[in-house]
């Protein structure tokens, strides 16, 4: 494979909304460099891109995918992304890896949500934006009506570098073109405008502009770049995709004015911790010791892990030894790849600007910084900010046994998409999968079906509503078995009230003169324990003062500690309450429950019943007996075979 400078490499990721055209666009690119002999399509399943068996069904990209194709002494790292709104997190982590985002704007349908985004996105990681226009071969498409939008919603910064011309069959340039002929507008208006905006960046050369009234291309460069870097400009360029309109001047755009790895804004690594944190920018210099970044992970079939990466600094080649992070076990790189969609093809080397991949090491995750010297541990990239996985389902296996399975698959998904988060409610016993959408849940579980074999069960997961006490009060419960045998009897007096929110649970022995046997004690509060099992509980003390404690001849008999204590029933004037996140509901009353709503009504009231009649102690005659009653009959040391 032939190898490229630095200088002679480009990095371009395909970012805009769904059905836009980028994988078809990455297609009409490789064609045009010859990397692939035919463009494939997206609806037979057989483009470059889109090689994954669930891709090729869904007829749309679902990860990003990365390709790489030469022409005119140029590499360029191409990364088609997708652009639905629940796989977008592919898209804003390729964003990691390249000098410019390439924003594709459908011109059927104009500027769309996740077009807006991706520019914002790409404005806050300091990427050099192009934004491209395709489908200019569609019907009913005005793309002057479309340049227009573009202007309106990111500014004039937007200028035309090339027009549609002869009725969108072809487009004409107009930043080498001082003139000619084209669709709408004028090629010689849009060419005074570029140099004006580029000149704009470079006072020097504004003069000499202002004094001679034009500029030769080639000192146009530097500032161009610059203007890109500063986002001072971003060109707009027409294709289509499916006709090949404009794809070779796309190609020309990227070799010419494309910013390599020395020309667009440093990457944003930063060095130590938290707010100590300082910038550290890698320089593109292949001498340098190896910076690079990890902007996706792949957990392939056939190959297993595969760590796809942007080299910033250095030279990785077969031999070099890297570090991941602060980790102090450096692997080998043995055998170093460059990724066409789903093919992987074996180079010696790779420099700055270079996309690679390793296989099978195991310590290398999604954001990690390889490096080859201890120097960089600290380095980070900035972190990335992806939208919050708040669609969630609740999921069990279909099959007994499977669990073990599904959650080492689960794990693997999660480690590709860093918008996938796994959750275990140990309160509901429910583990919930988290994403951007259904669609994008729904296609980890046909993924699970289809490639592991995995069938689930999935349901919409249930609100953990907690349940807190709100009112102090006490209860009393009495046991008393006299049938058959040896008699049992025991007494429990139990008092609860509310702590501060966050504080916890706290149990407390408050039973003086043995009166309920120490070793009782433990069973009482899992007893207590006992009624809340099922639902989260917020902050709240119980306290047993005291009680009474008796069984008859047969010291094996034994007393049911559980129904002892936990048994203590209230009614439903006792002071409950629930809390659910940040609303606290007092739920007194049957009544009250039915009218705060179905999630409220479906929580067991029974729950809640440890708190007991609002009597107080004092009036409770029996309470004070207790305290200076002795029990009939002596404790007997056993471990009560409660709960
Ligand atoms: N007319 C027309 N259709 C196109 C063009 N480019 C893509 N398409 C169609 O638009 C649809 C979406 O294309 P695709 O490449 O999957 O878009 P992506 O989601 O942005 O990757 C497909 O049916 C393509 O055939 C184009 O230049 N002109
Ligand atoms: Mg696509």
């Amino acid at each position: 494979m032939a190898h490229y400078s630095t200088e002679n490499i480009r990095t371009v990721a395909l970012v805009g909304h769904g059905a836009s055209g980028k994988t078809t666009l990455a297609e009409a690119l490789l064609v045009r460099a010859r990397a692939i002999p035919a463009p494939g399509s997206v609806e037979r399943g057989t483009t470059a891109s889109d090689f994954d068996p669930l891709e090729k069904s869904w007829q749309h990209s679902l990860r990003a995918s990365v390709l790489h194709f030469d022409i005119d002494g140029t590499r360029i790292h191409l990364i088609d992304t997708p652009g639905f709104p629940d796989f977008i997190g592919q898209a804003i982590g390729a964003l990691d890896a390249v000098e410019t985002a390439a924003v594709v704007v459908n011109a059927q349908a104009g500027i769309e949500m996740i077009t807006s985004r991706m520019m914002d996105w790409a404005a806050q990681r300091k990427l050099c934006r192009l934004i491209i226009v395709n489908k200019i071969d569609a019907e009913n498409v005005d793309a002057g009506a479309i340049l227009a939008a573009i202007q309106a919603a990111f500014g004039k910064e937007c200028l035309p570098i090339n027009l549609p011309a002869d009725g969108a069959k072809r487009v004409v340039d107009c930043f080498f073109n001082p003139a000619g002929e084209s669709d709408f507008s004028s090629v010689a208006a849009a060419h005074g405008a570029l140099v004006d905006q580029v000149v704009e960046v470079d006072e020097a050369l504004m003069s000499l502009y202002l004094e001679q009234g034009e500029i030769a291309p080639e000192q146009l460069h530097a500032p161009f770049e610059k203007a890109l870097r500063d986002g001072h400009l971003m060109p707009v360029c027409f294709v289509s995709a499916r006709t090949g309109a404009g794809i070779a001047e796309l190609l020309d755009i990227l070799v010419k004015l494309g910013p390599n790895p020395t020309e667009g804004n440093p990457p944003l690594f930063t060095k130590g911790e938290g707010s100590t944190a300082v910038e550290s920018p890698s320089v593109p210099d292949p001498k340098k010791h190896v910076l690079a970044h990890v902007f996706k992970v792949v957990m392939d079939p056939f190959i297993g892990k595969l760590g796809v990466f942007r080299v910033h600094q250095g030279t990785i080649t077969r031999d070099t030894q890297l570090f991941v992070g602060d980790g102090r076990k450096p692997f080998k790189v043995g055998h170093l790849l460059m990724l066409q969609g789903g093919k992987q093809v074996e180079v010696d080397r790779a420099v700055p600007g270079d996309i690679a991949a390793v296989a099978k090491v195991d310590e290398i995750e999604f954001d990690c910084v390889l490096h080859d010297s201890h120097d960089d541990d600290q380095i980070r990239m900035r972190p990335l900010e992806f939208p919050t996985p708040m669609h969630g389902f609740a999921i069990a296996p279909k099959k007994r046994g499977d669990e073990q399975r599904i959650s080492d698959v689960l794990h693997k998904m999660i480690a590709e998409d860093p918008t996938l988060t796994l959750e275990h409610d140990a309160n509901l016993n429910e583990t919930v999968l988290r994403g951007l959408g259904e669609l994008h849940l729904r296609s980890v579980f046909e993924r699970m079906s289809s490639q592991f074999k995995l069938e689930i069960d999935t349901r919409p997961p249930r609100i953990p509503y907690r349940e807190t006490v709100t009112a102090r009060a006490e209860g009393h419960h009495r046991h008393k078995k006299q049938t058959g045998g040896a008699g049992q009897f025991g007494e429990v007096f139990l008092r609860i009230e509310p702590l501060p929110r966050g504080s916890g649970f706290e149990f407390v022995d408050q039973v003086k003169g043995g009166t309920i046997p120490n070793q009782f004690i433990p069973a009482v509060q899992k007893g207590v324990d006992g009624r809340f099992v099922g639902s989260a509980r917020a902050s709240h003390r119980h306290q047993v003062a005291a009680g009474r404690y008796a069984h008859g001849q047969r010291p094996r008999t034994p007393v049911r500690a559980r129904r002892l204590c936990g048994a203590v029933e209230g009614d439903d004037r006792g002071p409950r309450g629930m809390v659910d996140g940040a609303i606290a509901l007092r739920s007194g009353t049957a009544e009250s429950a039915a009218a705060t709503g179905d999630g409220l009504r479906q929580t067991p009231a029974a729950r809640g019943r440890v708190a007991a009649r609002a009597a107080s102690r004092q009036s409770n005659p029996r309470a004070k007996r207790v305290g200076v009653k002795r029990p009939r009959v002596a404790a007997a040391a056993e471990t009560p075979r409660c709960l």
